[in-house]
């Protein structure tokens, strides 16, 4: 068996510990498996004891802007009170219990951060989503989950409303806003009345914690179930070592909430350091505004999609010396060697790629400090052992292009994901003789840095967003103008990867004029699902290359595109 660590020998970790200040210093090392853990208590209210004790300084935990001036900022003391009020919120208001399952589809607000420490109190496992979901999102996500609860904001509650009558198990609507609305509670009300009293659940390390809804090649997304486990890796020394966060940091973390890069990179990664986690409130992506921000607060690492970086690069022409920024990282998708080294001479800051899904949370990265190969996405992090892997799970030489596999026999790793939940089919579809098969293709060199290659199979990649070519073809077909759809993805100089549709059109819709039906279908794209998945190229084919079985040989045209055929 290969080691994950080729040509990387770290200090043994309790010396790592050591240098890093943070939660429960010497307790646990990478392959422990405690029968206990829990985020809220374990390490949040750890940080609070510190403050208590005079042995933090006095930045705060979480430090919120917007564009109108607006800052809220609270200590780790204000975020365990107000946090225990938000899970008496959920307990003893609106009766979810242990297991129960809530939909949370908020925007960058303040109160996310408390709804998840307070689900992590309480044991209700959160579901983070996108606010760029439409009606038919949310309901599917609703219905295949059988969600008690859903909290959302003033813009999405009119959706909600319009399919609540199809979501049985759905009891409990909670709003965010400075509004009310009829049949729903006013959690920013309800915060404030609610006891700050509240015991911790004893969750055990792999008691249920979090789903995620992760797009796949057929169908609707899956359900990766996650454990406390996953909040547990962040803890583990191998892992800290990937950003070295101090207390006295400030991470940046520019993801949008319904993704697990912000539950790792605003939540876990930089609490369980006792750093202050930095957010603007970002309503519409705009370089510029990133920019400014890291000018005026004292902000020393950034996390955000290599598109982030990418946008800001190109529509940036001015100063990119920022005063405080020390640290960059990236992960989503793949970065080029030369956006790497353009940072690094804009910025003068070294910009480290990790890599990870929404099954496995962050698997490998270059971690900081250590050598940057340009192109590779660097070492696998215990307890994750990722190995190139064939496709009946056999470990490939080095330099050989394979599958990314994690090891999960004898033992799966803390931090991967439970199963694809209800689904065990897909869930065995991904096991791989020992490993869990991530369908990411790549090498790995003598000194253990993994290469990334590309999917092996239809999966779309745009600007960190993982696509699912059915969930684009099922909303192209509600459209009159689609006899049938084949999506692809396409190459694009700043998004990397963008959804192209080739479609075949109905016999009314063959003389139209077709820019204009491009424009329309991509509208109607937007307006029936997530947004980010419109295919932002459209071609109109007279038919689809299919097999003789007569399934569309989507591959062929991927290829096309890439100019490999
Ligand atoms: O580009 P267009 O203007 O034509 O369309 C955009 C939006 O304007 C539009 N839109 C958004 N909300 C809408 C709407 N249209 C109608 N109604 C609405 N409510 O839809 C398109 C959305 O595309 P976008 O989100 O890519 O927009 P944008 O502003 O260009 O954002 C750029 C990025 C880089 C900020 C964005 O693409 C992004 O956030 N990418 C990163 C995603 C990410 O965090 N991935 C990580 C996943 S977790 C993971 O990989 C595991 C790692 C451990």
């Amino acid at each position: 068996i290969r080691k994950s660590y080729h040509g990387f020998h770290p200090a043994p970790w309790y010396l790592c510990c050591r240098s890093l200040s943070g939660a429960g210093t010497l307790r646990w090392n990478d392959y422990d498996r405690p029968k206990e853990f829990n985020f809220a208590s374990d390490v949040l209210d750890y940080w609070t004891q510190m403050e208590q004790e005079g042995k933090r300084g006095p930045n705060p935990a979480l430090w919120w802007v917007n564009n109108q001036g607006d800052e809220v900022k609270w200590s780790f003391r204000e975020m365990t009170d107000l946090s225990r009020r938000a899970a008496n919120v959920f307990t003893q208001t609106c009766g979810l219990q242990q297991g129960d399952r809530l939909a949370l589809v908020l925007p960058r607000v303040p109160e996310w951060w408390l709804v998840v420490i307070g689900c992590i109190r309480a044991g209700i496992i959160f579901m983070p989503g996108t606010t760029q979901m439409k009606a038919k999102d949310i309901l599917y996500r609703l219905q295949v989950s059988k969600a008690q609860g859903i909290m959302t904001t003033d813009t999405l509650a009119p959706e909600v409303d319009s399919l609540v009558s199809e979501c049985p198990a759905l009891k409990t609507k909670l709003l965010v806003s400075d509004h009310s609305r009829h049949g729903w509670l006013d959690f920013r009300s309800l915060i404030k009345s609610a006891s700050p009293d509240h015991t911790c659940i004893k969750s055990k390390t792999l008691d249920p914690m979090a789903i995620f809804f992760t797009s796949g090649t057929t169908g609707f997304p899956k359900m990766a179930k996650h454990s406390h486990g996953l909040a547990l890796r962040s803890f583990l020394p191998s892992c800290r070592k990937c950003l070295q966060l101090k207390t006295s940091d400030v991470l940046w973390s520019i993801s949008d909430p319904g993704w697990i890069l912000a539950v790792l990179g605003c939540l876990f990664e930089p609490w369980t350091s006792g750093s202050t986690l930095f957010i603007h409130h970002l309503p519409q992506f705009d370089p510029k505004v990133i920019q400014e921000t890291l000018f005026k607060y004292p902000i020393t690492q950034c996390l955000a999609a290599p598109a982030v970086y990418r946008m800001i690069l190109q529509q940036i022409p001015t100063s990119l010396r920022f005063p405080a920024l020390e640290h960059c990282i990236t992960g989503g998708e793949a970065l080029l060697p030369e956006e790497q080294e353009e940072w690094r001479r804009r910025t003068g800051v070294l910009l480290y790629e990790v890599y990870g899904q929404s099954e496995t949370g962050i698997s490998c990265g270059t971690l900081r400090g250590m050598k940057i190969k340009p192109g590779s996405m660097g070492i696998s992090i215990p307890p994750f052992d990722i190995q190139i892997i064939d496709e009946k799970g056999n470990i490939l030489p080095l330099n050989t292009e394979g599958n990314i596999g994690i090891r999960i026999k004898p033992t799966k790793p803390i931090g991967l994901f439970m199963c694809y939940e209800d689904n065990p089919v897909k869930t065995a579809e991904v096991e791989c003789g020992d490993f869990y098969n991530t369908g990411d293709r790549a090498t790995m060199d003598e000194e253990g840095y993994i290469w990334f290659l590309g999917r092996n199979d239809d999966i779309i990649n745009s600007s960190g967003y993982r696509i699912g070519p059915a969930e684009v073809e099922n909303a192209l077909a509600e459209h009159p103008a689609v006899a049938e759809s084949a999506v692809v993805s396409s190459p694009d100089p700043i998004r990397k990867e963008v959804v192209k549709a080739f479609i075949v059109l109905t016999p009314e819709f063959l003389s139209h004029d077709q820019d204009q039906l491009t424009q329309e279908l991509q509208q109607h794209v937007k307006s029936v699902t997530a947004p980010y998945k419109y295919p932002r190229k459209v071609e109109f084919v007279p038919e689809l290359p299919k097999t003789i079985t007569g399934k569309i040989k989507r591959s062929e045209l991927r290829k096309k595109e890439f100019g490999q055929l």
